[in-house]
């Protein structure tokens, strides 16, 4: 591979100071208004503790999916399947996959003919028994290519070619979203790069190859991705050519993706407006392989940097109607490519070596659509009833025993967990004003809430319905969410009763 992707000029941007405001650990998270389809979720989180890092609770993939149904995806490797604490982020956090290595042609066709597609059906496994999607990455790249590729006469390439994306993206028709069909085809300057496609067939190894991948799986989006194109300069000037030029050819081209490997504080200040241009062609835009890296050690103001880095580039996606969504390249600062290939630097993603969010997971929640409130409340919003009684509007019939069930998950990483509950009113009445009491698991301390009020923070505890979510007619659901600190117990919480009547699991 090449030694220095990714380089570029920078966004002009304000070094952090400690003028900022509050720093992100003190600040109190609220969803905006969101789809009502969200489960983990839709409106209204309320904290109820400003302490402690891991208080950013929601969902970046439930999030840019109310974004006009955007996503939110990561990277996975094969061997990060193996990784509790990783999966555990993963699954909370987003709902699109892109293979790290394992769709790659050294991968899956290691010599001419032969074929693997063991590792790739793996992640594509584990991404559809987790409701994500699959972004396919690459069919054609000069990197990561097998030696019998580039050592074949130039003759067979192009036969070597379509038959590898043909057998590739049949094995994996209607189950990527997407594929990267080339990868990084420019140089800096917006020359081709000389690999032993463009060699054999000149420029028009693009268009042969995209129309091989479309013949095979015509209901997958299909990309050309690179790195260094997110600004307006030579290498996306050449990207955006190749783009009008395929398309007055009538080639199936769905996308560019724009990598997005940045340096610190060097997003460009043009990037909505360059993803906007090749928008207006007509394709789509996603930002695929996201991160921001810093040399080490990073500072609080590093920290503070990258978190207005992360927000941009999400906005500017938000500011792009074709922009389906934004991947990062690896769930944690440790299984980011950077530290391996850039000596010194690291630090690049949202989550940290322990997979706690960083002030840029922060960012990244409030620019899809939360909002930053302080100082934390001290009382429950007047809106949400008292929480120390049953609303006085509940019927009576409401705490008769048998008229609630209750289904929850928990997703737990090394000492945070995030707990979905959902309930359901079993009786024939409509409730009207809930609260939910239940125990929670020793060492549990909750630091955050949607779609409820909730006090105490540990121990026995009361879930009060908000405003909006209060009536739950027979036979109808309402789900409610935190995010707690943990000691090592996980478990589920206990004794869930509704109104004083116990409820059944279920
Ligand atoms: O370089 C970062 C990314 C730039 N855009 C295309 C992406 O596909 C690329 O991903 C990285 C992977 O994250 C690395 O994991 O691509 C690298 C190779 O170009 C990957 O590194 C390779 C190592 O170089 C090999 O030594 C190793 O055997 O990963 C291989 C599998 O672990």
């Amino acid at each position: 591979m090449r030694s220095d992707p990714h380089a570029r000029p920078g966004r002009t941007t304000t070094p952090a100071t400690a003028a900022e405001p509050l720093p992100w650990h003190s600040r109190r998270l609220t969803a905006a208004a969101g789809a009502v389809t969200a489960v983990v979720l839709a409106a209204g989180a309320t904290l109820l503790s400003a302490a402690g890092p891991a208080n950013a609770a929601t969902s970046l993939g439930s999030l840019a999916a109310a974004q006009g149904g955007r996503y939110f995806g990561t990277a996975l490797t094969q061997s990060n399947l193996s990784n509790s604490a990783l999966t555990a982020v993963a699954n909370a956090q987003f709902n699109m996959v892109t293979p790290g290595n394992e769709m790659k042609w050294d991968t899956t066709e290691p010599s001419n003919g032969s074929y693997n597609f063991g590792p790739g059906d793996q992640i594509v496994s584990y991404a559809q028994a987790h409701g994500m999607k699959v972004r396919g990455h690459n069919l054609v790249w000069q990197s990561q290519l097998p030696s019998w590729v580039s050592s074949l006469p130039s003759t067979q390439v192009q036969a070597a070619m379509e038959a590898h994306i043909t057998t590739e993206v049949t094995h994996y028709k209607g189950e990527v979203y997407s594929w990267d069909v080339v990868n990084e085809p420019f140089n800096g300057d917006g020359s081709y790069v000389s690999d032993a496609f463009y060699n054999a067939m000149g420029v028009g190894y693009i268009a042969d190859a995209l129309r091989t991948a479309h013949a095979a799986d015509p209901n997958a989006k299909l990309y050309l991705n690179d790195y260094n194109i997110e600004g307006e300069n030579a290498k996306s000037n050449a990207m955006y050519s190749l783009a009008q030029s395929l398309l007055s050819q009538g080639v199936p081209l769905n996308g560019i993706g724009f990598e997005s490997h940045f340096i610190l504080g060097q997003v460009p200040s043009d990037m909505q407006a360059n993803m906007q241009r090749f928008a207006s062609l007509g394709l789509d835009v996603a930002v695929t392989e996201l991160d921001d890296r810093i040399t080490l050690p990073a500072t609080s103001a590093n920290l503070q940097q990258q978190a207005t880095d992360f927000a941009n580039v999400v906005k500017d996606c938000l500011g792009v109607t074709r922009c389906v969504g934004v991947s990062q390249w690896g769930v944690g600062d440790a299984d980011s490519w950077v530290p391996g290939t850039f000596s010194g630097q690291g630090a690049a993603t949202m989550f940290d070596q322990n997979y706690q969010p960083k002030p840029a997971y922060t960012a990244v929640v409030n620019a899809l659509g939360g909002t930053s409130v302080t100082p934390p409340p001290t009382t429950p919003p007047s809106s949400a009833p008292p929480s120390s009684a049953p609303p006085s509007s509940a019927p009576p019939t409401s705490g008769a025993a048998g008229t609630c069930s209750v289904s929850d998950v928990v997703s737990a990483w090394n000492t945070g967990l995030t707990e979905q509950i959902t309930v359901k009113n079993t009786g024939t009445s409509t409730i009207n004003g809930w609260k939910l009491t239940f125990t929670l698991a020793s060492g549990q301390t909750i630091t955050n809430a949607w779609n409820a009020t909730i006090s105490p923070s540990s121990g026995s505890v009361s879930a009060a319905n908000l405003s909006y979510n209060g009536t739950i007619a027979p036979g109808a659901t309402t789900s409610f969410g935190f995010q707690a600190n943990h000691t090592g117990n996980t478990a589920a919480p206990t004794n869930f009763a509704l109104n004083g009547a116990s409820c059944t699991s279920g």
